[in-house]
Formats: C-alpha cells, structure tokens, sequence
C-alpha cells in the first residue's frame, strides 16, 4: 500500500529549491514519487505506508528546507 504525504515547505523560491526538495524527498526510502507545486510551496509525497511524515521532514532539513504540516 501507499499513502500520499501533503507538506508545505515555504523556504521554496525557486526552481533550484525545487530541484534540491524533489532529490531529497526522492532519495527517501520508501518514496515513490514526488510532486512540487512551486507557487504554492506545497509538495505533495507518494510513499510506502511505513514512511512518515517526521521522515520526510528531516530528508528536508538536511538539505536546508524546513517541512511543515501543509
Ligand atoms: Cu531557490
């Protein structure tokens, strides 16, 4: 099974951010695919069940970006 994870990452402005949170959502294990809405600093995560949201945030603090609740 897979869930789909919904997080804000704010610190996103530009297309490197993008490129940068999609290699290090996408580097996660367990995770399938990854969908940034730019505009709306949303990113939207297909995963394993077994992957959680603390996860995904902590992937993203590693490369500079702090992950909220979306
Ligand atoms: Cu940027």
């Amino acid at each position: 099974m897979s869930q789909t994870i919904q997080l804000s990452v704010p610190d996103m402005t530009c297309g490197h951010c993008k490129a940068s949170v999609e290699k290090a959502l996408g580097a996660t294990a367990g995770v399938q695919a990854v969908s940034v809405d730019l505009p709306n600093k949303k990113v939207a995560v297909q995963a394993d069940d077994q992957v959680s949201f603390e996860a995904l945030v902590q992937a993203l603090d590693e490369v500079g970006f702090t992950g909220e609740a979306a």
